[in-house]
């Protein structure tokens, strides 16, 4: 028998993304249009946030490259310059956009920046979102940037707040794969730990190839503990700065595509197997709490948790407390700055 559109195709879901006259929002947008996101039964509807005059420009003539295309799963496309407007009602909160580092920009500066940013859309989100809403912060300090929206939202619980570090993942997987002539499928329970930034860790040590433990494998290939600290551990951490030298601009497909499975995998599972996101912290694995901080995680129905069947040993721990440390050391200074909120 056939069904008619209306009753195999879910509740539309309304999206918010941030940062859309970008280049990661422009590369976001068309996939989740295409259903690639929440898939080919889903409609969206997009609500697009951007800062006048240029950036709201931007994403205007994106919209209408949207309309050209004539997405059969696309509702609407609404264009806002504030945020409690562009984030009502939604189900997603896809926080891209943020205060580039610029010459001569401190540390703090940046901090100071993107402080101001995600603390106004984070009380944004606590009062229109939708009551489901969950929120991936991509834009920089992304881990950082999404502790303080959290922070800034009382009626939105901490843990709706995450921060990308799929592309992170994806980057390890190639490595390893590349490494022992293996393809990323048969690879699992890879995981990066951490701060998105270069104090990252990417972790083989659990990760097992076609189900044998990776680090035999690699073993096999000539590749061992020196070629895991020399070589792939500053490998996917620097790729970022690589990719800039190379293409000559930073990551923009490729972060998209982190954006899109990231939301994917915590909206239609992870299928049973670990994923790395930005978390916030409750103590697992002697990572402080109240920090984002990234984990291995299993997705299902709409939810995540921290898969809890990783060890860890000394080597391990070593690159976890340096990136933990990294993440209190810039918690302490949003803290100085004023600019986290009490509702953590
Ligand atoms: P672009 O500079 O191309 O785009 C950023 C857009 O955000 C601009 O159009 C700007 O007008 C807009 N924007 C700035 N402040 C805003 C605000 N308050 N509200 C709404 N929009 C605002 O940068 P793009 O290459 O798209 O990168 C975006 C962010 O992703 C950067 O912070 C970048 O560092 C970060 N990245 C994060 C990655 C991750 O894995 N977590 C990897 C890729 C990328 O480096």
């Amino acid at each position: 028998m056939f069904t008619s559109d209306s009753q195999s195709q879910k509740k539309p879901v309304t999206i918010t993304l941030t940062g859309a006259g970008g280049q990661i929002g422009y590369a976001t947008m068309f996939r989740i249009a295409a259903g690639e996101m929440l898939g080919a039964d889903t409609p969206v509807r997009l609500r697009l946030l951007e800062i006048p005059p240029r950036g709201v420009k931007a994403a205007e003539g994106a919209a209408m490259e949207l309309e050209d295309c004539a997405f059969e799963l696309l509702e609407s496309v609404d264009i806002f310059d504030d945020p409690q407007q562009a984030f009502e009602g939604a189900n997603i909160g896809m926080l891209i956009g943020a205060h580039p580092r610029t010459a001569g920009m401190e540390r703090a500066d940046l901090l100071e920046a993107n402080g101001a940013i995600f603390s106004q859309q984070g009380a944004a989100i606590s009062k229109s979102a939708a009551d489901d809403i969950k929120v991936v912060v991509v834009g920089n300090p992304a881990n950082t940037n999404a502790l303080i929206a959290a922070s800034h939202a009382p009626d939105v619980p901490s843990e709706r707040f995450t921060a990308l570090t799929r592309l992170d993942h994806h980057r390890a997987l190639a490595q390893l794969a590349a490494a022992t002539n293996t393809r990323v499928s048969d690879i699992k329970k890879l995981a990066i730990w951490g701060n998105h930034s270069a104090s990252q860790y990417p972790d083989v040590f659990n990760a097992r190839i076609a189900g044998r433990a990776a680090r035999g494998v690699l073993r096999e290939h000539g590749k061992d503990e020196q070629w895991i600290s020399g070589v792939f551990i500053p490998k996917v951490a620097k790729r970022g700065a690589e990719i800039i030298e190379v293409r000559g601009g930073s990551s923009v497909a490729s972060a998209a595509h982190g954006a899109i499975s990231h939301m994917r995998s915590w909206i239609l599972g992870s299928g049973g197997e670990p994923v790395s996101m930005g978390v916030l912290s409750a103590g697992q694995y002697g990572v402080t709490e109240g920090i984002i901080s990234s984990f291995p995680v299993i997705c299902d129905n709409g939810c995540y948790e921290i898969d809890n069947s990783y060890e860890i040993d000394e080597f391990s721990q070593k690159y976890i407390d340096k990136t933990v440390q990294e993440l209190l050391d810039e918690k302490e200074a949003v803290k100085t700055l004023g600019l986290l909120g009490e509702s953590l």
